[in-house]
């Protein structure tokens, strides 16, 4: 008998941030330490994605996760109670072994995510580390830069904006205090740009505004509008990066029509179109700018946008067979790491690090429906990711995110 060993597991269900139910699992170890993490859910999911259980029928309309809970107190907890938490990759293999699915359809994803981040928490508690030292050792480079979305559209916001979401990245920032700092300045002089043109201040999923406006470019103008009144320089201090989540766009006949404008557009219009807006406008990054099957059209529109990061979400879905087909085919500049696309802590990091052996960027993410962890935040700095995208900085759920990486780099300076 170890004294790390797991004695008790336990889930329950909890509430997201847009009231729909989710996981939240909870083990202790023999020694007294315990681990607690919840798990987060999307609204544009990657067809691709691990599998998330949901309960079916009529109690929360359906999307109650009582299976799941039951399936981490019993087949789960069954199996790992004695085993010793802090072989991360060997619990992880357990526990898709156990699934027994691919995609973890069986058990739920969620369960099993919400075990594996558990234990990593529990384990870091036991040897009196913070989480991302145990993750990830002590970080060797610069830590990650933050990409905010102040202005939802898409699928996290009932105005009549096709691109999901607008980001703001602070590139002249010097430490992530100054990077939110920035962030936080631009979120409230668009607020009162918003306000000025009597336009809406309600916010989306993300905690990003979501007003109606003429075009969706419209939108990029008012945030140089709203970079320069906060006292910065678009291009210079802020950049823009914008996530359409085109894998929504798509006709099913190989073309696009946009969900709320109703354009239609073919896959060349597209790569015109965002090519031609990066002319105009400082865009860092493109997060799905086509479907989530174009790998030859994402690495078309990287030909095209040499200065602009290519960033692959539903595309590559966290996985590590999918990163290295878009490697093959040079799709992207950057992986969009979501540890729920993944369902385990370890075949995340597996993806991240096939992305990094490539070259690629890392870009540790949020999911448009979350709790009030912090854990990704940690993973973000664990993993060395180049930024941490957590939507606004406004709304608990959001801000939990950036605070904590304020936190460990306060942390790291003293
Ligand atoms: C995305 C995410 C997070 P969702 O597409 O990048 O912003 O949205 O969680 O709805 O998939
Ligand atoms: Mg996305």
């Amino acid at each position: 008998m170890f004294i790390t060993e797991i004695a008790k597991i336990s889930a329950r269900e909890i509430y997201d941030s847009r009231g729909n139910p989710t996981i939240e699992t909870t083990v202790q170890l023999r020694c007294g330490a315990r681990g607690v993490a919840s798990v987060p859910s999307g609204a544009s999911t990657g067809a691709h994605e691990a599998w998330e259980l949901r309960d079916g029928g009529d109690r929360l309309m359906g999307r109650g996760v009582l299976q799941a809970v039951s399936h981490v107190e019993g087949e789960i907890a069954q199996t790992l109670i004695g085993k010793s938490p802090l072989n991360q990759r060997r619990l992880d293999e357990t526990l898709c072994q156990m699934d027994g699915t691919e995609n973890l359809s069986r058990l739920g994803a969620n369960a099993i995510l919400s075990v594996s981040m558990a234990c990593a928490r529990a384990a870091a508690a036991a040897l009196h580390l913070p989480l991302y030292r145990y993750l990830g050792g002590l970080p060797a480079g610069k830590l990650p830069g933050v990409m905010m979305n102040v202005l939802n559209g898409g699928l996290h916001a009932a105005n009549n904006v096709d691109i999901q979401e607008f980001m703001l990245t602070p590139v002249s920032a010097g430490s992530v205090q100054q990077a939110v700092r920035m962030g936080v300045e631009v979120y409230h002089a668009l607020k009162s740009l918003l306000h000025e043109k009597g336009l809406s201040i309600s916010v989306g999923d993300e905690g990003g505004f979501a007003p109606d406006i003429p075009g969706d470019e419209d939108a990029l103008v008012l945030l140089e509008e709203a970079v320069r009144r906060a006292g910065m320089v678009p291009g210079q201090d802020v950049c823009f990066s914008l996530d359409p989540a085109a894998s929504g766009w798509q006709d099913g006949v190989g073309g696009y029509q946009l969900p709320k404008r109703g354009r239609r557009m073919s896959r060349e219009e597209i790569v015109e179109f965002f090519t031609e807006l990066a002319g105009r406008h400082p865009l860092f990054s493109l997060e799905d700018p086509l479907g989530e099957e174009d790998f030859q059209g994402f690495a078309r529109l990287k030909q095209a946008l040499p200065g602009c990061l290519i960033v692959g979400d539903d595309l590559f879905v966290t996985n590590q067979a999918r990163v290295q087909t878009g490697v093959a085919a040079a799709s992207a500049g950057a992986l969009l790491v979501k540890p729920n696309q993944a369902g385990t802590l370890t075949r995340a990091m597996d993806a991240a690090r096939e992305a990094r052996q490539a070259g690629m960027a890392l870009i540790v993410s949020h999911r448009s429906g979350e709790t009030d962890s912090d854990f990704i935040a940690d993973l973000a700095v664990a993993m060395g990711a180049d930024f941490l995208k957590a939507g606004a900085p406004a709304r608990g759920e959001r801000v939990a995110k950036y605070n904590r990486l304020m936190a460990i780099e306060s942390e790291l300076h003293s």
